[in-house]
């Protein structure tokens, strides 16, 4: 694969570099999308279903289950060559931001030492009622688990539909993506607000944003350079093309 010359000594040029993500990049470790018609995750529910607080107190159950049903899913996952890349970057870049929307921990387990979880992570919970950090999600239960303080019923450490991200990781993202010289936007439909914003903000703040995605997506327009194919593929390929002398993992 070709990229343009001016992409690759920005690239090579960066002092911060922001990687913000979405399912996409997860997509080739074996987890399913959340918008995909055939095998995405709500091809057979409603989103409102299942991820917000209304449904978690009308069905706590279900909820419950089909996020047990995705630890399982994710419990033999491993991080894919999307994922180790971007944990590369960290040994050609001086700093690397990866803003995620994923819960499923993958940045960390590539090695990225600097990740923003904006909706949270799936392997942590919570109480619904007093908010209070449960066990975490170590083994499998049928029916959420009862809090320690309250007597309420756990709940996974995710963010729904409704509900404010983390403050603290929210505002950092701003801060990153406002001043990160390079920021890529990989794997997301850039659906879902406030999340969706941070490419239009980058761009706005004179950053050079960089899309990475099989599929046209709304923010393509406010990327510099818009790169077509699966992550897994693209993002190693560019980081062989801007350094080639260094070996691959190093
Ligand atoms: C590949 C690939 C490969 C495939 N390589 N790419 C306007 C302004 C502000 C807010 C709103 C608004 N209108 C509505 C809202 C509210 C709402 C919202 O945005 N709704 C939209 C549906 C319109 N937002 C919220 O409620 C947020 N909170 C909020 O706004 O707080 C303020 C507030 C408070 C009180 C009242 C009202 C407002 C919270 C949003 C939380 C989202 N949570 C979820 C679930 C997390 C838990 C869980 O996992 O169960 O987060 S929803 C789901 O979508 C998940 C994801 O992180 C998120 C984004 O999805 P993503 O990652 O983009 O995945 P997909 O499947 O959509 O796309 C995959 C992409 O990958 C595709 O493009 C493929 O082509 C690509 N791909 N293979 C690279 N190999
Ligand atoms: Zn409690």
């Amino acid at each position: 694969m070709r990229f343009d010359p001016d992409l690759l000594d920005k690239l090579r040029g960066a002092h911060h570099i922001a990687v913000f993500t979405g399912a996409g990049v997860s997509a080739e470790s074996g987890i399913p999308t959340f918008r995909e018609a055939q095998t995405g995750l709500w091809a057979n529910f409603r989103a409102e279903d299942l991820a917000t607080p209304e449904a978690f107190r009308r069905d706590p159950f279900t909820v419950w289950k089909w996020y047990e049903w995705r630890r399982d899913l994710m419990r033999e996952v491993r991080p894919n060559p999307a994922h180790l890349a971007i944990a590369a970057l960290e040994q050609r870049v001086p700093h690397v931001t990866v803003i995620t929307q994923n819960v499923d921990g993958l940045h960390h387990s590539a090695g990225s030492t600097d990740v923003i979880e904006l909706h949270g992570n799936i392997w942590n919970n919570f109480c619904f009622h007093c908010r209070q950090p449960g066990e975490p999600a170590a083994s499998a239960s049928d029916v959420p688990p009862r809090c320690a303080h309250c007597g309420g019923m756990v709940r996974p450490g995710v963010v729904w539909f409704g509900e404010s991200l983390p403050a603290p990781a929210w505002h950092r993202a701003a801060e990153v993506s406002e001043h990160a010289d390079v920021f890529f936007c990989i794997g997301t439909s850039s659906l879902v607000e406030p999340a969706a914003s941070l490419p239009r903000y980058a761009q706005s703040c004179g950053r050079t944003v960089i899309q990475i995605n099989p599929e046209a997506t709304l923010h393509d327009g406010f990327a510099r350079h818009v790169l077509r194919g699966k992550a897994g593929h693209i993002v190693p390929e560019l980081l062989r093309a801007a350094w080639p002398e260094q070996r691959e993992g190093a």
